[in-house]
């Protein structure tokens, strides 16, 4: 075999995955995002598990989608009897762990809703980090009830 060919024959291999693969990290990733529907100019919710495998701990430090004015964080809890949503700023995301928005706990508020969001739509979120990370997520839109 000749010199070309064996290079050839090596970049194929990596290419093709037919050689050992490099250890990629596993990064930080989102499972099981979804949006509840909800009219154009509305607010709704989103829900979504951030996963971090990495070595470092995270912070998640906002939100955004082009089709909502705003996304905040939000954490629901009970006083009293009364539901209360109160504002969160950041949220830390040791290594390892993972950090869940759930109905009636951790959420993402989607403000102002530049279009109606109905059950199969997908709407795009952008998750911020502290030092400028982000991480793009598609929620699937649902209409639980
Ligand atoms: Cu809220």
């Amino acid at each position: 075999m000749s010199y070309r060919l064996t290079v050839l024959a090596v970049l194929l291999a990596a290419a093709c995955g037919g050689s050992a693969p490099p250890a990629v990290p596993a990064s930080l990733s989102v499972h099981d995002a979804w949006a509840r529907s909800a009219d154009s100019g509305m607010v709704t919710a989103a829900y979504l598990v951030l996963a971090n495998p990495e070595s470092a701990a995270v912070t998640l430090t906002g939100a955004s989608s082009p089709l909502a004015e705003s996304v905040t964080m939000h954490m629901t809890h009970e006083m009293d009897g009364m539901v209360h949503m109160m504002p969160v700023d950041s949220a830390p995301v040791v290594a390892g762990d993972s950090l869940v928005f759930a109905e009636n706990a951790r959420h993402l508020m989607v403000n102002g809703l530049r279009r109606k969001l109905s059950a199969g739509d997908s709407l795009p979120i952008t998750l911020t980090f502290a030092g400028g990370r982000t991480l793009d997520v598609a929620a699937v839109v649902k209409a639980p009830y």
